[in-house]
């Protein structure tokens, strides 16, 4: 058996990773084995890729934590697997490489959860999201409480919990759930043609996305401005920001896209 154990799929695309949760007839659900398969997966994609794609095989991309597992653990164990997660996707929030995550039917609960440890959600029409964990008696153990009321703001989070509420997929992009949503069916090629473009990026700068960004929501505004600037020195100090700032200079670079002069 591979590192990921049959339960994550593991494809290159160029130098794009493709990580697919693979126990669709359990609708993908996240069992103590599917987190380490996980996190091998992520482990090979900062090694082999320059951006991620996770997504999910079946109708659904992830109906959560795996319930079935989880009734059968004490308090310590509970406690150590929630841990567990939050080391795990911490690796996809604040890695090296950026993630993109394509979304289509549940992403609900710890799916929800693993889904905003990602940079950019992407959600076909199918997409529906939920926090069911008042229902089955439990509370959000995968970082829940800190992403996903952050893309969402706390007040819509605790209507998700306390009401059982299901989101549509336009009402999940309304609230800052996915940044994109697409027609049925065409989440995983726009998420990858995403994650494409950010493979592009100099690595620093992804780096700095990806480990500054976060940070700085967390500090002051006096300490963020300072951070910043220190972040984007060092930055624009690399070889490759200097090549790619030269390269705009002597008109080498591709200029942006103009709204407007796509059509013409
Ligand atoms: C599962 C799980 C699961 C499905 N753990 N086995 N998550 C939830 O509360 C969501 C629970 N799941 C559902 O509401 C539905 O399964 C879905 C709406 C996602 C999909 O419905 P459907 O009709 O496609 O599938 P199904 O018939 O409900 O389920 C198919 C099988 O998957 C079935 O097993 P089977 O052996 O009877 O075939 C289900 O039991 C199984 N299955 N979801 C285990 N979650 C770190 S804290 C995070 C806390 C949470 O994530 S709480 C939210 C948990």
């Amino acid at each position: 058996m591979s590192a990921t154990d049959g339960l994550i799929s593991f494809e290159m695309r160029g130098a794009v990773a493709l990580v697919g949760l693979a126990r669709p007839d359990k609708r993908n659900a996240i069992s103590d084995r599917v987190i380490e398969a996980l996190d091998a997966a992520i482990t090979r994609a900062r090694a082999e890729a320059r951006a991620a794609v996770i997504f999910g095989h079946g109708k659904h991309f992830c109906a959560g934590l795996d319930l079935g597992e989880h009734v059968e653990k004490d308090a310590m164990q509970a406690v150590q697997g929630s841990r567990r997660w939050h080391e795990v996707f911490a690796r996809i929030e604040r890695g090296t490489i950026p993630w993109v995550s394509a979304l289509h039917g549940a992403v609900v609960g710890g799916g929800l959860e693993l889904a905003a440890s990602t940079q950019i959600r992407v959600a076909d029409a199918t997409a529906f999201f939920a926090l069911p964990e008042g229902q089955r008696g439990i509370f959000v153990g995968g970082g829940g409480s800190v992403r996903a009321a952050r893309l969402m703001g706390a007040a819509r989070m605790a209507d998700l919990m306390l009401t059982g509420r299901v989101a549509s997929a336009e009402e999940g992009e309304r609230w800052g759930l996915a940044q994109y949503l697409v027609a049925e069916g065409a989440a995983l090629e726009k998420a990858v043609e995403l994650a494409a473009a950010t493979a592009e990026n100099a690595p620093m700068s992804n780096y700095a996305v990806l480990n500054a960004l976060p940070r700085i929501q967390d500090m002051s505004s006096e300490d963020g401005l300072f951070v910043e600037s220190l972040m984007s020195t060092l930055a624009s100090g690399t070889p490759e920001a200097q090549e790619r700032l030269r390269a705009f200079l002597e008109k080498r670079a591709k200029r942006l896209d103009i709204p407007g002069e796509r059509a013409r």
